[in-house]
C-alpha cells in the first residue's frame, strides 16, 4: 500500500472512532464560544461528536455518490443492466446508522440526565420573570424567601458567584420567550403559567450576554441582559449594594403651637 493512502486509511479510520472525534472536536473548538458551567463539557463533546459522525458520513456519501455517477456514466456499446437491490448492501446500510443511533441515544440520554435531571442543592436560587422586552431578576433577601420585602430586585443585571450551584425559576409576564446563554450551553423557553427551572455552576469569571432566543415581539431585538460571574464575595457585596433601603418612618408633625390670642379690651358703651 502506498504511504499517502495508508495514512489516508490511519487516519479515516482514527476520526471515525467516537474518541478520535472527541479529542479532535474539543481541541479544535469551532463555531462554539468558551464554555463557562460545568456541564458546558459534556454537551459540547456530544456536539462534536455528532457532528464528526455526520460529517463523515456526508462526505462518504458524497464520494461514493460521484464514484458511481463516474464509473456508471452513459457510454457508447454499454447497455444499463437493471439491478432489484441487494440484501447484503441493505442490511449493512441499515445496520450501521441503527448502532450510531442507539449509541448517540445512549450517550446524549446521560448528558440529559446531568443537564435537565434533579438539579444538585443550591446555592443561591435566582427568579427571572421575562416581559417585553426586559428581564426582571429578584433575589431572595436576607430571610432566604421569595416575594417579601427585603427581595433583591433588578433589570437586566444577573451576577452569579463562581463554583456555587444557582437554580433559576424562569417565568414570563406575557408571551413566550427563552432564556438563552450561549456560554452556559442552555436555552429555556418561559412560557406564562409555567416556571422553567434550570441550574448551572459556573466555572469561570467573566461577563456574558442574556439573549432572548424566541422571536417574542416588536423589540425582541433589543432584549439582552448581561451576566457577570464574580467571586463569592463580591457576588454578596453586590447583594448587600442592591438590597432595598429601610424605609424611614415619616416623621412625626411637630405640633403647632397656637398663637397667643391677645384679649382685645371689651369696648364699652
Ligand atoms: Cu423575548
Amino acid at each position: 500500500m502506498q504511504v499517502g493512502l495508508r495514512w489516508a486509511v490511519a487516519a479515516g479510520a482514527w476520526l471515525s472512532c467516537p474518541a478520535g472525534a472527541w479529542a479532535l472536536g474539543s481541541a479544535a473548538r469551532v463555531w462554539l464560544p468558551e464554555g463557562v458551567t460545568t456541564t458546558s463539557p459534556q454537551v459540547d463533546r456530544l456536539f462534536y461528536l455528532v457532528l464528526w459522525i455526520t460529517g463523515i458520513a456526508f462526505f462518504l456519501v458524497q464520494a461514493v455518490l460521484l464514484w458511481f455517477l463516474i464509473r456508471y456514466r452513459r457510454r457508447p456499446g454499454v447497455a444499463a443492466t437493471y439491478i432489484h437491490g441487494n440484501t447484503t448492501v441493505e442490511i449493512i446500510w441499515t445496520v450501521i446508522p441503527a448502532v450510531i443511533l442507539i449509541g448517540l441515544a445512549l450517550t446524549s440520554q446521560r448528558v440529559w440526565a446531568t443537564v435537565r435531571g434533579t438539579p444538585p442543592p443550591a446555592a443561591v436560587e435566582v427568579e427571572i420573570t421575562a416581559e417585553q422586552f426586559a428581564w426582571n431578576i429578584r433575589y431572595a433577601g436576607v430571610d432566604g424567601r421569595f416575594d417579601t420585602a427585603d427581595d433583591i430586585a433588578t433589570i437586566n443585571q444577573l451576577h452569579l458567584p463562581v463554583q456555587q450551584v444557582v437554580l433559576f425559576r424562569l417565568k414570563s409576564k406575557d408571551v413566550i420567550h427563552s432564556f438563552f446563554v450561549p456560554q452556559f450551553r442552555m436555552k429555556q423557553d418561559l412560557v406564562p403559567g409555567i416556571t422553567g427551572r434550570l441550574w448551572v455552576e459556573a466555572t469561570k469569571l467573566g461577563n456574558f450576554e442574556i439573549a432572548c432566543a424566541e422571536l417574542c415581539g416588536l423589540g425582541h431585538y433589543r432584549m439582552r441582559g448581561f451576566v457577570t460571574i464574580e467571586e463569592p464575595a463580591a457576588f454578596q457585596t453586590w447583594l448587600t449594594a442592591n438590597a432595598p433601603q429601610p424605609e424611614t418612618p415619616p416623621a412625626e408633625p411637630t405640633p403647632t403651637v397656637p398663637a397667643p390670642v391677645e384679649a382685645t379690651p371689651e369696648a364699652h358703651p
